[in-house]
């Protein structure tokens, strides 16, 4: 039985004039911050009542992410600290559109009596806030609070102003009963850290840059928690310029970066040279570049396709060393089952660079939610967005093996080549966010692995060279007419259109095309890679006049 006092606060809905049609896409939902309230309140409505069906603590996070400032967004961690799960989408969005009091009131009962979520006997349902550093987070997260109490006997805690993986990593803290607080979040990446520094092979020379990088920190919280948590880092010369300045994303961040292919504002012809990161303004996106020499603010872009092969080449190292001469043995301890997970915007030349490495390569489709899932059938499973999100998650049971195998190490051959390799994962597996994918964790791994190879950035990014490659957006009446399949490379509706594509594909060498409806916008995106820039250029703007 529900008591829920949310009447009182639902006239506001009434009043919003209209209501756009909200969907909980891949980032939740999102709109201008003005919008939102009543949502907000709604998702407090919704994270309590999942935090009592599973009896566990929940998460609430307020951002907009990489989209301008005026814009704000509301999502739900689930107990594991990933996504909400893909099952209550449907009621996320039916509450969010509820026209009335009386039938958001009527969807929460019949919704909880289908769930079967009852009172009796659990523990008080728990919600953990978070929001970014835009104006709009602070009434909003009222909003939340107010839909959380609604639920009686529900707590919504305040973790402040946090960036997006923090709070996902809080919550999987808090739910596997640990300390979930900033400071134990600083911590544990920082030992991490040191302990991967201390395992680096003696007798590496630096190539190229010295251990200076230069974040920019997209105005946003990661900027700010960056310029505090770098005082922790031994090993590390960290400069973090958009610190929260100027404004939120405005010229500056990954998402800004990895699409215009230029440097953000406070970056310039001095820097050329230079190993540069950038935030998006929620932190949980990380790109690098370099400022090209003599060329204004033109960049190398360095992007999540990198970062993952670089993860990649250090992680199937590591397991090498740990099986070498092992496999007669067949000892399945020390085996790994490592997979790694793209979607349709990674670079060709990187598939291609993963594939040569004999890694399995997974395609998904956009979002989150859908690379994280399918990661996690590995025992080890790396994911990227070309755009700069992704992590690596660990089995459960292959960490049982390889604490196991490592002990085992300890005690036979302490200070061998194997026991330093299982060392260097576990130590992998509390640096990196095993909730989401977190800039400030991803971040401090590929400053170790640079170390550890001895790699300039542009040793790194010689790793392979990306295809030229275009993306352009198309205003469309209804975005919902494109439906496409096969981890969106095929567009199987307006019926005919992936064909009309394919003719066009076929006019270019290693010509590769696909449209999607964003989950963010309303548009309809197009991404072309040919062998040089003329050609995927070409290319894209051909097909964006055929989804006209
Ligand atoms: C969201 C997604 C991101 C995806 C982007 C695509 C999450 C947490 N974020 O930001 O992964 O790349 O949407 O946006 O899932 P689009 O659908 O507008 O292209
Ligand atoms: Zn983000």
């Amino acid at each position: 039985v529900f008591v829920l006092s949310i009447l009182c606060y639902l006239g506001m809905n009434e009043d919003d004039g209209y209501r756009v049609k909200l969907s909980y896409g891949t980032a939740g939902f999102r709109a201008d911050a003005s919008l939102l309230e009543s949502t907000v309140f709604r998702v407090g409505i919704l994270a309590a009542l999942r935090s009592l069906k599973t009896g566990s603590v929940i998460g609430l996070m307020i951002t907009a992410s990489h989209n301008q400032i005026s814009d704000n967004g509301v999502k739900v961690a689930d107990p594991s600290g990933g996504m909400l799960t893909q099952d209550w989408e449907p009621f996320a969005d039916a509450i969010a559109n509820a026209p009335d009091p009386r039938s958001l009131l009527q969807l929460i009962t019949e919704f909880a009596k289908e769930e079967d979520i009852g009172f009796e006997g659990r523990q008080p349902p728990e919600v953990l806030l978070g929001r970014d550093t835009r104006p709009s987070g602070e009434p909003l997260l009222d909003a939340a609070k107010q839909g959380i109490t609604s639920i009686v006997g529900a707590i919504g805690t305040d973790m402040g102003v946090v960036t997006t993986p923090q709070l996902h990593w809080m919550v999987r803290a808090r739910n596997r009963g640990l300390e979930a607080s900033e400071s134990s979040y600083f911590h544990q990446l920082s030992s991490s850290f040191r302990c991967l520094m201390d395992l680096k092979p003696e007798g590496i020379r630096k190539n190229g840059d010295d251990n200076a990088l230069v974040v920019d920190g997209a105005d946003g919280v990661g900027g700010e928690k960056l310029e505090h948590f770098k005082k922790m880092l031994t090993g590390l010369c960290i400069e973090v310029r958009n610190r929260g300045e100027g404004m939120l994303n405005e010229g500056v961040g990954a998402d800004y970066v990895q699409k215009e292919k230029v440097a953000p504002r406070g970056f310039g012809p001095a820097d050329a040279g230079l190993r540069c990161a950038s935030l998006d303004g929620d932190a949980d996106r990380l790109v690098y570049f370099s400022v090209i020499l003599n060329e204004s603010n033109k960049i190398e872009l360095v992007d999540g396709d990198k970062i993952l092969s670089l993860y990649a080449l250090f992680i199937k190292e590591q397991l090498s060393i740990l099986n070498d001469g092992e496999s007669n043995k067949n000892n399945d301890s020390y085996q790994a089952h490592l997979g790694v997970v793209q979607t349709a915007y990674a670079n060709g030349a990187s598939t291609d660079y993963l594939k040569e490495m004999g890694l399995e390569v997974v395609l998904t489709p956009t979002g989150v939610k859908y690379l994280h899932e399918q990661a996690a059938e590995f025992d080890i499973g790396i994911y990227f967005e070309a755009n700069g999100h992704g992590t690596i998650l660990f089995s459960e049971a292959y960490l049982c093996r390889l604490e196991s195998t490592h002990k085992t190490l300890l005690s036979t051959s302490e200070g061998s080549a194997k026991q330093k390799a299982a060392s260097r994962l576990l130590a992998v597996s509390q640096l990196i966010n095993q909730a989401v994918g977190d800039a400030l964790s991803g971040l401090l791994l590929v400053e170790v692995i640079l170390q550890y190879m001895g790699w300039s950035i542009c040793r790194w990014n010689e790793l392979y060279h990306d295809l030229p490659s275009r993306q352009l957006k198309v205003k469309v009446g209804d975005r919902t007419a494109v439906v496409t399949a096969n981890a969106e490379t095929v567009a199987v509706q307006p019926v005919g259109i992936q064909e009309a594509i394919n003719a066009e594909i076929a006019k270019y060498p290693r010509g590769r095309c696909f449209i999607r409806p964003s989950g963010t916008e309303d548009v309809v995106r197009v991404y072309a890679e040919a062998t040089t820039q003329d050609a995927a250029d070409a290319l894209a703007s051909s097909v964006a006049r055929l989804v006209d």
